[in-house]
């Protein structure tokens, strides 16, 4: 039986768990949301929004619940305890990072600047040790450089949700801030570069299941 996730025609939330479903060649259809029955059916959608996965009697909406559900099926959770919880606090900071991302997006629409003020707080290097909300790349860069100098996966010996995590948030920040984050974080630039690459993944974003429209305003 193939996984069923309910979303809307577009990358916003779901890329991870598409990501994790590529990698491990997990079989999934995406059905459109019903829009009337997600704002009333409290027991499909408990908080009114999808994306909701369907995985024969698991039936959970919020995304990083589904990532952590396929993460735990499909051996994308480390090995052992220490590494599990790794995986998950970057599974939360990089939602961190997702926050403020969509404040720029759907709050600030991208405006030149408000994209300035982001680049300082959550991009630029030195404004790490500021107040930015515990969203920051070099938070990412670090985290990965203590994994055996970063030339390899982000936590342990193998490719986890976290990886995917990382590397869509650094995915949908090249394409805003290329110039800055590479110049910044090279690490992450080339973890973003070896991912891509992998069996499954490296399928996949060639493929027309990875959709050009990535926020439902289409900016970004
Ligand atoms: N915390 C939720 C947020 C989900 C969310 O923001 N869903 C949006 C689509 S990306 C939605 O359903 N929007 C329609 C609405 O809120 O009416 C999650 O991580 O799944």
């Amino acid at each position: 039986m193939p996984l069923t996730l309910y979303y809307f025609p577009l990358r916003g939330r779901v890329e991870v768990f598409k990501l994790m479903c590529a990698a491990k060649n997990v079989e999934y259809e995406i059905k459109d949301v019903d829009y009337a029955d997600m704002k009333s059916n409290r027991v499909t959608y408990p908080f009114g929004q999808c994306p909701r996965l369907v995985d024969g009697d698991v039936d959970i909406c919020q995304s990083n619940t589904i990532i952590r559900h396929v993460a735990r099926k499909h051996g994308l959770y480390g090995s052992g305890e220490a590494e599990m919880a790794a995986v998950d606090q970057i599974i939360d900071g990089v939602e961190s990072i997702r926050g403020v991302y969509l404040k720029l997006i759907y709050g600030d629409e991208l405006k030149e600047e408000a994209k300035s003020a982001y680049q300082a707080t959550h991009i630029a290097p030195d404004s790490s040790t500021g107040r930015n909300s515990g969203a920051h790349f070099a938070f990412l860069e670090q985290l990965l450089a203590r994994n055996g100098g970063g030339s390899g996966f982000i936590v342990g010996g193998s490719l986890t949700a976290a990886d995917l995590c990382v590397w869509e948030i650094v995915d949908l920040h090249l394409r805003i801030f290329k110039e800055e984050v590479t110049a910044a974080y090279p690490l992450l630039v080339a973890h973003h570069g070896r991912i891509a690459g992998l069996p499954g993944i490296a399928e996949y974003l060639a493929s027309p299941a990875r959709l050009d429209k990535v926020n439902n305003n289409n900016l970004g």
